[in-house]
């Protein structure tokens, strides 16, 4: 099954949106397979997003992402990369559709609640990132049979 990363960013665990997050994916049928909560230091928001390094937003990226804790996810299931974008919904929230988590939730660009990876490739980078791989869990969840 794909792997994806997601992320719930400062804004989100301090709206108190977490459980609604997660939540969401679980409804789907995406599964839980590893989960943490950290305040992100700066050294680990540059690594993370270090593509973003010397745009105009950069500085301020940053300095949001290590604002307050945030949640780190690990979800699998089928096509999980692109579900978990889609369900996301577009970057800028005031573009995001509702239904998706950004058009339900927010209304900022860059406050915008969560994180998932862009690809395969990215999934097992972001990853790696933050978890070792013997802390991503490998186990049936009793549904699975329903969501092949
Ligand atoms: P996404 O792939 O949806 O996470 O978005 P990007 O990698 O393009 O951007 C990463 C983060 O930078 C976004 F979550 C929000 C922020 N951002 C801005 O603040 N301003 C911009 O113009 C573009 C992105």
């Amino acid at each position: 099954m794909e792997r994806t990363f997601v992320m719930i960013k400062p804004d989100g665990v301090g709206r108190g949106l977490a459980g609604d997050v997660i939540s969401r994916y679980e409804k789907r049928g995406l599964k839980l397979v590893a989960l943490k909560m950290q305040h992100l230091t700066a050294a680990q928001a540059e690594r993370h997003y270090g593509e973003h390094k010397g745009k105009s937003f950069y500085n301020e990226l940053v300095s949001f992402i290590t604002s307050g804790p945030s949640i780190q996810i690990v979800l699998e299931g089928k096509d999980a990369v692109a579900q978990v974008r889609k369900m996301h919904g577009a970057t800028n929230c005031l573009d995001a559709l509702p239904g998706t988590i950004r058009g339900d939730f927010g209304l900022s660009n860059q406050k915008n609640l969560v994180h998932a990876s862009d690809s395969p490739e990215t999934a097992a980078r972001e990853i790696a990132l933050y978890f070792e791989e013997d802390e991503i869990i490998s186990y049936e969840l009793p549904i699975a049979e329903w969501l092949r």
